[in-house]
This record gives structure tokens, C-alpha cells and sequence, in this order.
């Protein structure tokens, strides 16, 4: 019996040093994104799995929307000096998101696009 209590004890610390490293290796950056007619800059941002992802999006000029497609982030981006949109994404996996001007601002509207990348191996993010 009381073998099995300590078994008990050693199985429940060894998942508890596992999470800390987990906890450890997720990586939190923030991203500025300039939105101007009609393009966002950087367009492609690259962060490796696990990476807690801030974007602060703010405009040069009127105002914008940013829309990850695929996904429920959809905010309004103030116009020029009026502010900033922020928006938390969390790379749980692996692949590529774009995202999009969500308010009709111009003829150049519908390229204003890029993608968040989500790479496995961490030496393929920006650093
Ligand atoms: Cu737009």
C-alpha cells in the first residue's frame, strides 16, 4: 500500500515538471502592424508553435479592419493617431493564416492582405 502511494506521488510531480517546461518555452511577442491604403507592413509575420502572438495594428491614414480569415478575430483599426487595435492569437499549430482589410477603404481594398506563418521549428521566426 504504501508503495503504491509513493508511485503515486513520483507519477504526479514528473506531469507537474512537464508542464513547467511548457510553460517556460512559450514564447509571448508583439507584433506593430501599419495599416495604410492598401497594404499592411509587415504582411508576413513568422513565429514558431507555441508562440502567444500581440498584435498592435495601427493606420497611417483612415480608418481599416483586420480579419484573420478562418478564425473569429475581426477588429476595427482606428484612423491615424486615433489609436490602435490589439489582437492575441496563439500558434497552437502549425500553418499559414491570413489575414485582411475587413473595411472597404479604397480601391485598393482587396489587397490589403497578408498572413500570420506558424512555423514547427523556431529558427524559422522572425527573430
Ligand atoms: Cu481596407
Amino acid at each position: 500500500m504504501q508503495r503504491l502511494l509513493v508511485w503515486g506521488l513520483l507519477i504526479v510531480s514528473g506531469m507537474s515538471a512537464v508542464s513547467k517546461i511548457q510553460a517556460e518555452q512559450t514564447d509571448h511577442r508583439v507584433v506593430t502592424i501599419l495599416a495604410e491604403r492598401f497594404s499592411f507592413t509587415p504582411s508576413e509575420i513568422h513565429v514558431a508553435i507555441g508562440t502567444s502572438l500581440e498584435l498592435r495594428i495601427h493606420s497611417n491614414d483612415t480608418m481599416h479592419g483586420f480579419r484573420i480569415i478562418g478564425n473569429n478575430v475581426n477588429v476595427l483599426v482606428p484612423k491615424r493617431r486615433q489609436g490602435e487595435a490589439v489582437v492575441r492569437f496563439q500558434a497552437v499549430d502549425v500553418g499559414r493564416y491570413e489575414f485582411e482589410c475587413s473595411r472597404l477603404c479604397g480601391a485598393g481594398h482587396n489587397f490589403m492582405r497578408g498572413a500570420i506563418i506558424v512555423h514547427a521549428d523556431r529558427q524559422d521566426a522572425d527573430r
